[in-house]
């Protein structure tokens, strides 16, 4: 049983980060947003199924509220300078808003 979990284990590692090095329990990068000014840069992250996607969170206070469609990740409250990764499981798309600012929205697409 515990050979089966870490034959599980390491498929889902090598099926999850494209053949990438893993040296470390933080997931690998595999898109990234960033927010200058009052947008979200780019609008439209396109990734497959499993990978993630790091918002850059500069000075300027900004939070992500995905739009209540199965399978989007957990809310990101509102945060300055700082990296907060959300990794997308199930594919499909994804809008998001920083209701801070209205306007200030962008869409993650996974398939
Ligand atoms: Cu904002």
């Amino acid at each position: 049983m515990g050979r089966l979990l870490a034959l599980l284990a390491t498929i889902v590692l090598f099926a999850g980060c494209g053949g990438h090095d893993v040296s470390g329990p933080m997931a690998p990068e595999s898109a990234a947003v960033s927010m200058p000014g009052f947008s979200f840069t780019p609008f439209t992250t396109t990734i497959v199924v499993g990978e993630t996607v790091t918002y850059d969170f500069p000075a300027e206070s900004h939070n992500v509220i995905f739009a209540k469609v199965t399978g989007a990740p957990a809310d990101i409250q509102e945060t300055t300078n700082q990296k907060v990764t959300r990794s997308f499981l199930t594919a499909g798309t994804f809008p998001y808003d920083c209701t801070i600012h209205p306007g200030m929205s962008a869409v993650v697409v996974v398939r």
